[in-house]
C-alpha cells in the first residue's frame, strides 16, 4: 500500500488522515486508498473560458448588450486576463486544490445572512410507521445504532471509494461530517473539525428536546457502542428530564451570522455556558427528539415534513429545538416524520445521502444485533446562563426572525410518478439533462423569457473537489422553450429541438465534472486579482456576469436509493430552489421560493414542472429518432 500520507489542512486543524493503527498495525484504509493519486483540479484555458462565458450568457442578454459584452471579455483577453491566469496557474502549483480553501470561505464562511433555509438544506426520510412517543424514541435510537455502524465504516476507513462512473471520488468530505461544527464570527465563520485519527474525537451525541441539549455517550467504557436497547432506555431519560420547553437558546444559530457571533461572543464568557457549546462542537452530530408538527391539510403531509427539515416550523414548533451550526442534526418527529438538516460547509448531498441510505437499511432490518456495553453513563443536561440582559433581548430578536424567515417560505415537495429516469433512458437520452430542461421549458412558459439556471457539478473527480456551476440555459435550451410553445411547428421538430438541447446540456456537464466549467474559474481570477492588491475585473463588474450569476433557479440532483426527499431555498429573492432525487420509476422534487417575491410560486412552477414532463414525453413518443 505503499506510504500514503495525505495531510490537508483544515481551519484550525491539521489532520493526517492516511496512517492510523488499528489492532497494532499501521492501516491504510482502502477509504483513502486512492486519494493521493487523484488528479489535482486543472486550471482550465482562459480562451476556452471566455469563450464559452459568452455563450452562456447569449440567451440572457439583448443584441446590444451582447456586443458590449463581447468588448468587455476581448478586453480582459488583453489584459489583465492573462496576468491573473498566470497567477492562478501558479497557485494552482502550490496548493492541493486551488480552489477548496477558497470556496470554502466565498460560498460558506463569509456567507452573512442565516444558514437556516439560505444554505443548509432538509433531506424528508420515507415516513416511518410509529405513532407515539415510544414508537418514536425506538426509532431514534436504531437510527442512532445505523449511524455508529456507518460511522465505524468511516472511523476504520473500510468505506469503498466511491465512483462516478470509471472515476473513484476523492473521499475526504466523509471524513468531516461526524465530527464538525461551524463557528460564528463577526465578519467571517470559521468551523472546527475533530476527525476519527486525531486525539479525543467525537465519542458523543447531543441530543435536543424541548429546546434543552443532553450530552449523550455513544460509547461505555470499552469503546463498545450502546446497544439499541441502551440507547433507547437512555432517550426516555432524556424525555423525561426535559418535560417542560427551556428557553430557545438554539434560535440563536438560526440568526444572521453576524448577529448570532455577538451572542456567542456574549455566551462565551461563561465558563459553563463554554463548555457547553464546546460539547455540542465535539460531538458527532445533534439527535433532535420533535415534539410538536402543524397540522396538514390532506396531500400536504410531505411538504410539512419538509418544513420540518429546513427551518422547523418556526418558534411555536422545532426551530429552537436545532444547533443549526452542526453539521448533521437528524430529526424524529412526530407521527413517523423524520429526516435531517445539514450546515453545508464541509460537505456536499452525496456523503449525506450515503449515511442516509445505510441507515434507512439498518432500520429495515427487524433484528437486534447489538450487545449491551458495559459502564454506560446517565445523559447529562448541558446548561446555557444568559447572564446579560442582551442575551434575552437576542433570543426575543430570533423568535421574530425565525417567524418572518418561516412565513417567508414558500416549499413543496411533488412525486411525479408517470416515469421515471426509465423514460429519457429509452429515448437514449441523459435523464439529468432531460430534467434540466424540463425546468427550462417549466420557467419559460410562466414567464415569456429565460433565465440563469444553476446546477451542480461535482468536482469530487479530483483532490479535495467540491462543485462547480453548470448554467443549465443555453440557447439550445432557449429555442426549445420556444419550439414547445410554438403550436404550429411538428412534434419532430419538437423533439428534435428538445435532443440537441439535451445534447448542448450533457456536453457542458461532461466538461464541468472535468474540471472545464466556468463560473470556478471566474470566481478564482476573480480573487487572485483581490489577492494580489489589483481592483475586481471589469468583466466581473459587467451586468452580464452578474445577470449571469443570479440564478432564478438553482438546482441540484441528488440521487438516493430510498425514497427520500431533498429541499432547499432559492439563492436569490426571485427565485426557485429545486432538488430532485430521480429515481427508475418516479422523480421526487423540492421546489421553494419567497413567499415576498409576488412573481414566484413553487406550485405554479412545480405545475408547470409537470407540464413540461408530459408534453416532453408526448414529443418524443410521437417522433421518429433521425439515425443521425
Ligand atoms: N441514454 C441512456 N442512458 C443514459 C444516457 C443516454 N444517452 N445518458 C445517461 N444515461 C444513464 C446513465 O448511464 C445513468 O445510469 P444509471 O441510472 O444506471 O446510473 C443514468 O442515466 C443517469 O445519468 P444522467 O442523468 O446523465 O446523470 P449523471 O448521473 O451523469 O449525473 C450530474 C449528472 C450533473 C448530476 C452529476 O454529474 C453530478 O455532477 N452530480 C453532482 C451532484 C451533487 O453533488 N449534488 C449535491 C450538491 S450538494
Ligand atoms: C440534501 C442535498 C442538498 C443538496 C444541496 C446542494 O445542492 O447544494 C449546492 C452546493 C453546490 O456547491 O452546488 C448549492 N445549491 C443548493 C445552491 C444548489
Amino acid at each position: 500500500m505503499g506510504n500514503v500520507c495525505v495531510k490537508h489542512k483544515v481551519h484550525r486543524v491539521s489532520c493526517n488522515l492516511q496512517r492510523m493503527q488499528t489492532d497494532g498495525k499501521l492501516f491504510v484504509g482502502r477509504m483513502f486508498s486512492v486519494q493521493d493519486s487523484l488528479p489535482k483540479l486543472p486550471v482550465p484555458p482562459l480562451e476556452q473560458t471566455l469563450q464559452k462565458y459568452l455563450r452562456s450568457v447569449r440567451p440572457l442578454l439583448t443584441d446590444e448588450e451582447y456586443v458590449n459584452t463581447q468588448k468587455v471579455v476581448e478586453d480582459f483577453k488583453r489584459d489583465p486576463g492573462p496576468k491573473l491566469q498566470s497567477l492562478l496557474e501558479k497557485r494552482a502549483q502550490k496548493e492541493t486544490n486551488w480552489l477548496s480553501d477558497w470556496w470554502t470561505n466565498t460560498a460558506y464562511l463569509e456567507f452573512r445572512q442565516p444558514v437556516t433555509v439560505n444554505v443548509s438544506p432538509g433531506v424528508v426520510f420515507p415516513k416511518q410507521n410509529y405513532t407515539d412517543k415510544e414508537g418514536q424514541l425506538r426509532f431514534t435510537a436504531k437510527l442512532i445504532s445505523g449511524l455508529l455502524d456507518y460511522k465505524t465504516m468511516i472511523d476504520k476507513q473500510t468505506l469503498p471509494v466511491e465512483k462516478m462512473g470509471k472515476q473513484p471520488l476523492c473521499m475526504m468530505q466523509y471524513y468531516k461530517i461526524l465530527c464538525g461544527c461551524r463557528i460564528p464570527g463577526k465578519k467571517k465563520d470559521s468551523w472546527v473539525c475533530y476527525p476519527p485519527d486525531e486525539a479525543n474525537p467525537p465519542k458523543h451525541f447531543v441530543v435536543a428536546h424541548n429546546n434543552a441539549f443532553f450530552f449523550l455517550e455513544a460509547y461505555g467504557s470499552n469503546n463498545q457502542a450502546l446497544s439499541t436497547d441502551q440507547l433507547y432506555e437512555q432517550l426516555k431519560y432524556i424525555v423525561y428530564q426535559s418535560k417542560a420547553p427551556e428557553v430557545p437558546i438554539g434560535l440563536l444559530t438560526t440568526e444572521n451570522r453576524n448577529k448570532w457571533a455577538k451572542s456567542y461572543e456574549l455566551l462565551l464568557k461563561d465558563k459553563e455556558t463554554k463548555t457547553s457549546l464546546s460539547i455540542i462542537q465535539r460531538s458527532i452530530c445533534l439527535i433532535c427528539i420533535d415534539n410538536k408538527l402543524p397540522d396538514s391539510a390532506p396531500g400536504e403531509e410531505e411538504s410539512t415534513a419538509a418544513k420540518m427539515m429546513l427551518h422547523g416550523g418556526g418558534s411555536q414548533f422545532n426551530s429552537a429545538n436545532r444547533w443549526c451550526d452542526k453539521t448533521l442534526q437528524f430529526i424524529v418527529g412526530k407521527n413517523g416524520v423524520c429526516g435531517l438538516n445539514y450546515e453545508h460547509t464541509t460537505a456536499e448531498g452525496p456523503p449525506i445521502i450515503s449515511i442516509v441510505d445505510h441507515i434507512l437499511d439498518y432500520c429495515g432490518k427487524n433484528e437486534e444485533t447489538s450487545t449491551p456495553s458495559p459502564g454506560i453513563k446517565a445523559p447529562r443536561k448541558l446548561n446555557f446562563n444568559l447572564k446579560f440582559p442582551e442575551l434575552k433581548e437576542n433570543i426575543e430578536e430570533a423568535v421574530d426572525n425565525i417567524d418572518s424567515l418561516v412565513k417567508d417560505v414558500d416549499l413543496n415537495v411533488f412525486k411525479f410518478t408517470e416515469y421515471g429516469k426509465n423514460f429519457p433512458k429509452s429515448q437514449k437520452l441523459s435523464p439529468d439533462s432531460y430534467l434540466q430542461m424540463a425546468f427550462q421549458l417549466a420557467y419559460y412558459r410562466l414567464y415569456s423569457k429565460p433565465c440563469a439556471t444553476y446546477e451542480t457539478a461535482s468536482l469530487r473527480q479530483f483532490q479535495l473537489g467540491r462543485t462547480d456551476t453548470i448554467r443549465s440555459c443555453s440557447m439550445e435550451s432557449l429555442e426549445f422553450s420556444k419550439g414547445m410553445m410554438d403550436s404550429t411547428l411538428s412534434k419532430q421538430k419538437k423533439a428534435e429541438l428538445l435532443r440537441k438541447a439535451v445534447a448542448e446540456h450533457k456536453n457542458y456537464v461532461a466538461e464541468a465534472i472535468k474540471g472545464q466549467g466556468i463560473d470556478r474559474h471566474l470566481l478564482g481570477l476573480k480573487l487572485i486579482a483581490l489577492q494580489n492588491n489589483m481592483k475586481v475585473p471589469a468583466l466581473h463588474m459587467d451586468m452580464a456576469y452578474s445577470l449571469s450569476s443570479h440564478h432564478n433557479i438553482s438546482t441540484s440532483q441528488v440521487p438516493a436509493k430510498h425514497e427520500a426527499c431533498l429541499v432547499f431555498g432559492p439563492t436569490v429573492p426571485d427565485g426557485y430552489g429545486v432538488c430532485y432525487n430521480p429515481q427508475e420509476k418516479q422523480i421526487i422534487f423540492g421546489v421553494s421560493a419567497f413567499n415576498c417575491c409576488p412573481e414566484t410560486e413553487s406550485r405554479k412552477f412545480i405545475d408547470s414542472i409537470r407540464q413540461s414532463l408530459y408534453e416532453m414525453k408526448t414529443v418524443l413518443e410521437g417522433s421518429v429518432q433521425s439515425k443521425l
